[in-house]
């Protein structure tokens, strides 16, 4: 009779965890909180790393609403690395409360949202 041996099967940790978290918020212009004179003729958003391209498809966009929740942002996002920027409409220069809203996504493939605000004064 042969004796056999139990092998031991060993488990591999597969739980190591990414280096890299989501991508965040670093910057805007103009900035979170921030009150401004006139509204610029585009929104700059920067991120901590750079945004993912996948041709043509938009995976990335910022939309800013107007104090009437009207849209201000053209739709023409543009990726340049780690920056997002979109043009604003100036002719709905409503003075008050701004909300810039996003949706990202990073080299990683997460997505990330997150919104902020702005003052336009007079
Ligand atoms: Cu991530």
């Amino acid at each position: 009779m042969k004796k056999f041996l139990v092998a031991v099967s060993a488990f591999t940790l597969l739980g190591i965890s990414s280096a890299s978290a989501h991508t965040v918020l670093i910057s805007s212009n103009p900035g979170k909180g921030s009150t401004v004179k006139v509204l610029p003729s585009k929104i700059t958003l920067k991120f901590a790393d750079p945004l993912l391209t996948l041709g043509k498809r938009a995976i990335n966009k910022v939309v800013v609403t107007a104090p009437d929740n009207s849209i201000v942002t053209v739709g023409n996002d543009q990726v340049k690395g780690a920056t997002l920027t979109d043009s604003l409409l100036n002719t709905k220069a409503i003075k008050g409360k701004y909300k810039a809203s996003y949706r990202v996504s990073a080299e990683d493939g997460h997505i990330v949202t997150g919104s902020f605000t702005f003052t336009l004064q007079n």
